[in-house]
């Protein structure tokens, strides 16, 4: 029989200083603890130890040269987390704020949503806590090959496949997937979120945002509503907020917000024309990290140092990084009529928050089964790289949106309580452990 308390008093003596994976081991074994006890396999197995320690943490020494001639230092890092659904399949994060903490929370995070997927994909992530603010292209071309030339030694097609988060897109998939097959001579689909002309599939740029706005989506007709006339808030100007707001426009919705490090964009007219989508890669790719040029270039208002949670909106889509909307967030957005918050980056709200969504019947949905698209796709990636073959957009695009489907339906399975309200946090948490439990179970130990 366990207790949550305890459990989570292990769980915080042995990871010391990493309050991101404490966090997020928290979020889940409070969902999870019932069916836990309720079940002697899993207690016979231990599965509640052995999923919450990683199957190996691998740090590595990054040199590299900018163009100044200096040579700097940085840490790279793999979490292999889990892989009894799979090769172990997840991103690889540049950022300044990557530690092993965070690269820990994210692989343990990402072994449940690629639970969720149905895809046989396992639990990584990666990263450095090299900043690309800043840096010239030629720079960060040197940072990927020597990033990946300690990298290669640990992944593979069939063992662990990378692909982009924050600060990695299509660029430096391309200068990463270069420098691999340089060293290995192989062409395997070994990254995802290759190019179209080299491996890469169909709608893998938008699906993080396109799934999350199919989820919103069957979120809102289980509600009995539709996406049609409602307000979006937006956080982020990436690749993750880039394909969401042109989905929500599509679908016939107006965004108004989005937002940098530096402030936040209030557009009334919304975010909604090719201009504007193109504009915001154009942001993302200067390596600038700011949005406020957005304003004067296209009359909208610029508000420095706030995030976008105090305009009154019927949905909030978080699409930037952890931790991202707090309790005062919470109460803003609520005190405004909020209806549905939809968390598209990892762990991109505080437990302060969801608490405080939930106990006000605010529907909310986890980054794990909110932003799943991305890698449910980059799982399709996988599978056209192993046939050798590809899948015109329209098919990876209903392949998304059916995996969505199936993702929300599982949460309302687990996570419908007597009263009707739906906890998708415990619905995904249930469904994703479940699947993951179960093989580790048949497997051995
Ligand atoms: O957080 C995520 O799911 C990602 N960054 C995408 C991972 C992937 O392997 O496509």
């Amino acid at each position: 029989m366990y207790r949550l308390d305890d459990f989570m008093q292990d769980i915080e003596k042995r990871n010391p200083a990493q309050p991101e994976f404490i966090q997020a081991v928290r979020e889940v074994v409070e969902s999870v603890i019932d069916t836990v006890n309720d079940n002697p396999r899993y207690i016979r197995n231990r599965i509640l130890e052995r999923i919450t320690e990683p199957d190996r943490v691998i740090s590595f020494k990054v040199e590299w040269e900018d163009d100044d001639g200096n040579i700097r230092v940085n840490r790279g890092y793999r979490v292999q987390f889990n892989n009894a659904l799979g090769p172990y399949k997840g991103g690889l994060r540049f950022h300044a704020s990557v530690t092993e903490g965070t690269m820990k929370f994210l692989g343990f995070e990402q072994t449940f949503k690629n639970a969720l997927t149905t895809l046989p994909m396992g639990g990584g992530k990666g990263g450095s806590d090299f900043s690309p603010k800043g840096r010239s292209d030629g720079e960060i071309l040197r940072f990927c090959r020597s990033f990946m030339t300690e990298l290669y030694k640990y992944i593979g097609p069939d063992t662990d496949v990378p692909a982009g988060d924050i600060g990695v897109g299509g660029r430096e998939i391309g200068f990463l997937y270069g420098q691999y097959k340089r060293i290995v001579t192989e062409n395997t689909g070994v990254l995802t979120g290759k190019g179209f002309g080299w491996g890469g599939s169909r709608i893998r740029p938008e699906a993080t945002g396109f799934g999350t706005m199919y989820f919103a989506d069957n979120m809102l007709h289980e509600n009995g509503e539709e996406m049609n006339g409602k307000r979006i808030a937006i956080s982020g100007f990436g690749n993750v907020a880039w394909g969401a707001v042109m989905k929500a426009t599509q679908l016939g919705a107006k965004v108004v917000t989005i937002s940098g490090p530096d402030g936040y964009i209030y557009d009334e007219n919304g975010i909604n024309t090719p201009e504007k989508w193109a504009y915001m890669l154009q942001l993302r790719a200067s390596n600038n990290d700011v949005v406020k040029p957005y304003a004067s270039r296209f009359n909208a208002e610029f508000v420095p140092e706030k995030k976008p949670w105090e305009v009154p909106v019927d949905l909030a889509f978080p699409c930037a990084i952890q931790n991202e909307l707090g309790a005062e967030d919470a109460e803003c957005l609520i005190n405004n009529g909020v209806k549905y918050v939809v968390e598209t980056s990892n762990m991109g709200c505080t437990a302060e928050a969801i608490e405080r969504f939930k106990r006000n019947h605010v529907l909310f949905a986890p980054g794990k089964a909110a932003n799943a698209g991305g890698v449910a796709v980059s799982g399709l990636e996988m599978s056209q790289n192993a046939m050798h073959y590809f899948w015109p957009a329209e098919e990876v695009d209903a392949k998304l949106r059916e995996i969505m489907k199936s993702i929300h339906t599982e949460c309302v399975t687990h996570g419908r309580e007597d009263g009707g309200y739906i906890d998708y946090v415990k619905g995904a948490n249930i469904a994703g452990f479940r699947k993951v439990a179960d093989a580790m179970c048949d497997q051995g130990f």
